[in-house]
């Protein structure tokens, strides 16, 4: 099946796989590569949307499997949809919950049928199937909804990654099938298959089969090393189709940015700005600030030198620190709004270097700051 790419690329390296691009969504154009800030529980914890606009985000995640839990899909879309409800008017992806069931709970059941799983909050029983996945990421206005993917565990032998992998791509088309095609939202599909690049080639080939909006690569980033994780990349991305929007999941750190980048990937999330700002770790141009350290007891400078973000135009270390130390609440919202702007600079800086053809020279420079 073929399907008009809500995708566009503007540019590509002349040197590696990197390209740039553009979005386009019902709550906007996205400008490709993207870094998505997490935002589970239909919040980016301890970030306001005005913090997070500031910081340079320009699209956000959601989780299907949390916000169905509680409050619940049809409570958000009777409120006017997940937009509306946490106050956020650009676009929104929301991840289908395969991933999530399994990471908070080894007892879920996987039948051919769908996933039952236990609340991680009161444990009732639940269920959710393909189909479920996409009405409830209707039901929250998701721009762009992905498809329900078993995600497999790191290490998995060849047989059991494969059945995997073949169940996922069943249940890929499943959502195509059920997806309304009158609501504009668009549906990625997920590629499993382990760390095995021939099973990922298959899933490719399934997924483009039935066609979707855009392809997104699962099941890295889950304890594997990360040589393989890069080797994975290399075999894989340039696979995917080229006129699509191509996402790398739940991925990671600065470094990992520039290396998806290079490969050829345009859409990353990850917890770990957030997170890591939260527990007092903060990225900067040089490399990671620990800010409890005593060594920032009396320093008056900025995190970052180079940051141009609200934290750094008007706070020292030795503040962040005092207020971290004070566990003052403060210190999570200032971390975070940091963090976030260093990881869509970030981006943006990617960005530019693609447009001018520069992005070797800029990955070079980027690993020269931080030895
Ligand atoms: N599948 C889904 N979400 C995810 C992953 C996955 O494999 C990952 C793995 N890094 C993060 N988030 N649906
Ligand atoms: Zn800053």
């Amino acid at each position: 099946m073929t399907t008009v790419s809500p995708f566009t690329v503007e540019g590509r390296s002349s040197e590696c796989g990197a390209r740039y691009g553009q979005l386009s969504t019902l709550h906007g154009t996205v400008q490709t590569p993207v870094f998505m800030p997490v935002g589970t529980q239909a919040t980016v914890k301890a970030m306001s949307p005005e913090n997070l606009i500031d910081a340079g985000a320009q699209i956000i995640l959601g989780n299907t499997y949390h916000l169905f839990i509680r409050p619940g899909h049809e409570l958000i879309r009777s409120l006017g949809g997940l937009h509306r409800f946490m106050h956020w008017d650009r676009p929104i992806l929301t991840d289908s919950g395969g991933f999530q069931i399994f990471s908070l709970q080894e007892l879920a059941e996987i039948s051919e049928e769908g996933a039952a799983f236990r609340s991680h909050l009161d444990g009732s029983r639940l269920y959710l199937s393909p189909e479920d996945a996409v009405h409830i990421q209707e039901a929250l206005g998701a721009d762009i909804m992905m498809a329900l993917d078993t995600c497999i565990p790191y290490p998995a032998d060849y047989d059991t990654a494969r059945r995997a992998t073949a169940l996922t791509a069943r249940w890929a088309r499943r959502c195509r099938n059920v997806q309304k095609n009158s609501t504009g939202q668009h549906l990625f599909g997920i590629v499993q298959g382990g760390m095995f690049p021939d099973l990922r080639l298959e899933a490719i080939e399934q997924l483009m089969e039935t066609g979707f909006d855009g392809y997104a690569l699962g099941g890295l980033s889950v304890g594997e090393p990360k040589e393989l994780m890069y080797e994975i990349l290399e075999a894989t991305t340039a696979h995917l189709p080229e006129d699509h929007a191509r996402y790398l999941m739940g991925v990671g750190t600065p470094e990992d940015l520039v290396e998806g980048v290079y490969h050829g990937l345009d859409m990353f999330d990850c917890v770990m700005p957030t997170r890591n700002a939260r527990n007092g770790m903060l990225f900067t141009s040089r490399g990671r600030v620990v800010i409890k350290n005593a060594c920032f007891q009396q320093d008056h400078r900025p995190v970052d030198e180079n940051c141009e973000c609200y934290t750094c135009r008007h706070y020292s270390r030795a503040y962040l620190r005092h207020l971290f130390q004070s566990r003052e609440i403060l210190a999570y919202q200032l971390n975070s709004i940091h963090n976030i702007h260093y990881y869509c600079t970030l981006m943006k800086e990617m960005r530019t270097a693609i447009r001018e053809d520069r992005f070797l020279a800029f990955r070079r420079a980027f690993y020269q700051q931080r030895a």
